[in-house]
């Protein structure tokens, strides 16, 4: 598959205008499809960039429930893996949870988003969808007015306009959705967790059949299997470190360290094939909807990846907004319309939460000089109760895989 072999013709207008090729708006694009709606998917990247830009892995019971209900499951069940247990290191020892037999019981099936992606892609250009690569949304204009539009620029330099009836921004959270709210037209609600990630993507085996979670004096380390020869890794590391500041052998030498691999048993090391630091950080918009225009996935909201929860939720707002697009276009019903945001800020916040309380058992707070470290010992007990409540770990793992 290349860019040219799917250049379709100018259009420049569509009932519906999805920015954004990523999981909200390639499943939103695909539901819309389904349903007889007109809607083009205007992307920023190149198609093979689209394709292989690697984030999540986690995919939560009900996003797959909802994949599977339309259909766009079949790569997820053929290569999907299924995980149910997660294990902590602590400086008191190790414990595990197999959250699958906890809670609603449900496991994560662990594929990677980008296979998810170019699954959701296939599926939406085999079904006759537009898109239309390299082309940058800049701004919608009138989305509360009687012509909204989008204007957007080529990669040539060329700028153009889309005619839209509405337009749903799954275009992140630097895109031009977000932008084109006014100011004073919707609240920004927004944490800084005062936390970094050095986020690391390993040519190298799983290590343990389970999440890991180790917590250390140094910083909070994460081990999550991608796949039998690719492993994703976290290492806490302080704010403002440039990821290149971090060889190889620093890498593994922190990760043994902080996953107690002289205890537990060695780590498989492989070649770090994407390192990038994430600032934790978390924000909501509310509400969702600004006249015609419709904010979707990281654009409504960014979680940071403490609980693996953004692409779930951008899943879920797609399934959300396309039944209310539906409904809106092909019956005359803007009810389900009406209620996308707060439908999806209720879920939205629920995993806000999640989120932030994830980080606070994952991670040291640093006392003000001289304090006795209360936090710490917080977040001590938090860790201990979570080993030893059973009514903790059935909360705990509804929330975890949970959406
Ligand atoms: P995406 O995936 O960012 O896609 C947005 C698309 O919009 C394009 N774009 C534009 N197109 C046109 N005009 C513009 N002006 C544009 N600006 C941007 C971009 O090129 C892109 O193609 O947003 P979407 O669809 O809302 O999906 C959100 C998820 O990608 C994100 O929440 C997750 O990756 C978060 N996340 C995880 N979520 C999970 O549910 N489970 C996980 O295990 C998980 N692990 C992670 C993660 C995020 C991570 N990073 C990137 C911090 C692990 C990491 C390291």
């Amino acid at each position: 598959m290349t860019d040219s072999q799917y250049a379709w013709p100018a259009h420049d207008s569509a009932d519906v205008v999805i920015l954004g090729a990523g999981p909200a708006g390639l499943v939103l694009g695909n539901l819309l499809l389904r349903a007889g709606i007109d809607c083009a998917i205007l992307e920023r990247s190149g198609l093979e960039c689209v394709r292989t830009r690697a984030r999540a892995g986690f995919l939560a019971a009900n996003t797959v429930r909802i994949l599977a209900r339309h259909g766009l499951d079949e790569g997820l069940r053929r290569y999907g893996q299924e995980h149910r247990v997660c294990e902590f290191r602590t400086e008191g020892g190790r414990f595990r949870l197999d959250y699958g037999r906890l809670g609603s019981k449900d496991p994560h099936t662990v594929y990677p988003q980008h296979e998810l992606v170019a699954d959701l892609l296939t599926q939406f250009l085999d079904a006759g969808g537009r898109i239309r690569f390299d082309t940058e949304a800049v701004a919608v204009s009138d989305a509360d007015g009687p012509a909204p539009s989008v204007t957007v620029r080529e990669a040539d330099g060329r700028t153009g306009r889309w005619r839209a009836r509405y337009v749903a921004a799954c275009d992140g959270r630097h895109g031009a959705g977000r932008r084109s709210v006014p100011p004073g037209a919707v609240r920004h609600y927004r944490r800084d967790h005062g936390v970094s990630w050095l986020g690391l993507l390993a040519e190298a085996p799983p290590s343990l059949d389970a999440v890991g979670y180790a917590l250390h004096p140094h910083g909070y380390a994460g081990h999550m299997a991608r796949s039998a020869e690719i492993t994703r890794y976290y290492l806490q590391c302080a704010r403002g470190t440039r990821a290149d500041t971090w060889s190889e052998d620093r890498v593994w030498d922190a990760l043994d360290l902080r996953m107690r691999a002289a205890e537990y048993g060695p780590l498989s090391r492989g070649r770090l094939v994407q390192r990038a630091v994430v600032d934790l950080a978390s924000d909501v918009l509310e509400p969702l909807r600004h006249g015609a225009l419709f904010l979707v996935g990281d654009a409504a909201a960014l979680i940071s990846p403490s609980a693996a929860k953004g692409a779930n939720l951008a899943v879920l707002e797609a399934e959300i907004l396309a039944q209310g697009l539906t409904a809106a276009l092909r019956e005359g019903d803007p009810t389900a319309l009406d209620a996308y945001s707060d439908r999806c800020l209720a879920h939205i916040w629920r995993a806000q939460e999640f989120s932030h309380w994830m980080i606070g058992l994952l991670h040291e707070t640093p006392a003000p000089q001289g304090a006795p470290p209360f936090q710490e010992r917080l977040r001590r007990s938090r860790i201990s109760a979570l080993r030893d409540s059973p009514t903790q770990q059935d909360w705990f793992a509804e929330n975890y895989v949970g959406i």
